[in-house]
């Protein structure tokens, strides 16, 4: 007998297949002309044409895909529907990797229900990447089940971290990311809160955290993340929001909330 997909993994598919829609054009964009950038909240947060157009094709996508759906998207998308599904798209998270031609920059979309992240997509075009995921029914890495890092030593960890765009923000952080380098394997700032959450998921790092996030840099990487088997809070423990992340493999969890309290108060 065939049963019809769940809802997580129907919106899971859509999140992919938008997801890679919408990266590869900015790939092929980013690789055949010149970028115009401007700024946003602080000189250093730029926006190029390839976030409009993304998320322009994610959201044209979807009202034909979801048309009773909610949508909040970085770049001004904002749409109250009638359903209990709200989208939440970064169309390039990462654009300063973006502008500068690294390639860790993402499509990041993903889908909340009623309670809580549900489905969602992180592509990763210059990587060929692509990490999915769905409430209770795993998560992926183009199509092969993903899974935490083992560890539970502090010292052996390969710890990742990210600094807001607002300078005044950035000194707090740098004195607890100066005593933390201290205390683990080593430390790593690739520049896209989704690929970071994608790549705790996968066992590539072993720690995660940064502050200032938004909820598109968050969604879909906390479903992935979460069933890769990564635990997901703030900086103390409790339910996490976009405002503070720590994701990590479980095991050096309750460590690394300890070494944040003794590493310096926070920004927020
Ligand atoms: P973006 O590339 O989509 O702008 C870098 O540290 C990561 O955090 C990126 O995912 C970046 O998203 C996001 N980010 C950095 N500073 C931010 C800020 N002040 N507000 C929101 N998101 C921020
Ligand atoms: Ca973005």
């Amino acid at each position: 007998m065939s049963t019809s997909p769940s809802l997580g993994s129907q919106l899971r598919q859509i999140a992919e297949s938008l997801a890679r829609e919408a990266g590869d054009m900015a790939l092929r964009g980013r690789k055949s002309g010149p970028l115009t950038a401007t700024t946003k909240s602080s000189p250093i947060d730029m926006v190029t044409q390839f976030d409009k157009a993304s998320e322009a094709m994610i959201t044209e996508g979807l009202a034909t895909l979801r048309p009773d759906d909610s949508i909040i998207g970085e770049e001004g998308a904002a749409k109250k529907g009638t359903s209990s599904i709200t989208w939440h798209i970064d169309p390039i998270d990462g654009t300063t990797n973006f502008y500068f031609d690294l390639p860790m920059w993402a499509v990041s979309i993903g889908a909340v229900d009623e309670h809580g992240p549900l489905a969602g997509a992180v592509y990763v075009p210059a990587l060929g990447e692509m990490f999915s995921g769905a409430r209770s029914e795993g998560a992926t890495m183009n199509e092969v089940p993903i899974s935490v890092r083992a560890n539970h030593d502090i010292a052996d960890a390969l710890v990742c971290t990210g600094y807001s765009y607002l300078i005044s923000e950035r000194e707090v952080h740098a004195k607890r990311v100066a005593n933390i380098v201290m205390k683990v394997r080593d430390l790593r700032r690739f520049g896209a809160a989704a690929v970071d959450l994608c790549f705790v998921a996968s066992g590539r790092l072993d720690v995660y955290f940064e502050e200032h996030l938004n909820s598109w840099d968050l969604i879909a990487g906390q479903v992935i993340a979460t069933e890769a088997g990564a635990i997901i809070t703030d900086y103390v423990g409790n339910p996490v929001t976009p405002s503070q992340v720590l994701a990590s493999t479980p095991g050096v969890h309750a460590d690394f909330i300890r070494l944040i309290a003794a590493s310096g108060p926070g920004t927020s």
